[in-house]
């Protein structure tokens, strides 16, 4: 399903098992092939130790960016298409270890929240391991309710704990 107007889409990248930096290479390929979404950029990848439990990996984060005439139920359809491809399950612990967890971050200016779909995608604000990179390919992206995405990287704590890292 589209709508009429070109919006921007970012995505969130995370990974933190079977070579992480692997996957998250693997999933920027993946919607690179998306026909729903053009003139993706995307960010350099960073490492940062697991929010939530602790007993688990350290993750792998980028973010990508796009134009697209889609609604976020689409959007967020193919994301899932692409995590199951790359062998995700879901096993119902919150914030567990993942092969790969594409999160819908934004679609322009839309704010929506159902029982399937919020966006913005909730806690962004606060997270460096998602302001990081989003910040490489739109500092000035306002975030609904939010500000920019450079101006929620300078207030979001835990500066010391996303570090950059070597692409696959
Ligand atoms: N869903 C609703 N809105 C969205 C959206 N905007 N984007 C629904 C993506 N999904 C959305 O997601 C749970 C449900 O959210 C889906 O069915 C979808 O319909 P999930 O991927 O199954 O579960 P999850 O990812 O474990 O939950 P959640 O709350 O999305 O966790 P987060 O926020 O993704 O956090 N530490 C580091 N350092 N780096 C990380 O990337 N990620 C997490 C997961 C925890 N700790 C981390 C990281
Ligand atoms: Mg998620």
């Amino acid at each position: 399903m589209t709508s009429s107007r070109w919006r921007p889409i970012y995505v969130g990248i995370g990974s933190n098992l079977e070579q992480p930096a692997v996957q998250v290479s693997r999933a920027m390929q993946a919607l690179a092939q998306l026909a729903e979404v053009v003139g993706w950029m995307f960010s350099r990848c960073y490492t940062s130790p697991p929010m939530g439990p602790q007993d688990q990996p350290a993750f792998v984060n980028a973010v990508a960016g796009g134009l697209t005439q889609a609604t976020a139920e689409t959007l967020l359809n193919a994301l899932q298409r692409i995590e199951q491809a790359a062998g995700r399950t879901r096993d119902g612990q919150r914030w567990g270890p993942r092969i790969l967890d594409l999160d819908l971050l934004a679609l322009g200016q839309t704010r929506q929240q159902d029982a399937m779909i919020t966006v913005p995608h909730p806690g962004i604000g606060e997270r460096r391991f998602v302001l990081a990179p989003w910040s490489e390919i739109a500092p000035e992206f306002e975030i609904p309710g939010l500000g920019t995405v450079a101006r929620c990287l300078i207030s979001a704590p835990g500066q010391a704990d996303v570090i950059e890292t070597a692409a696959a």
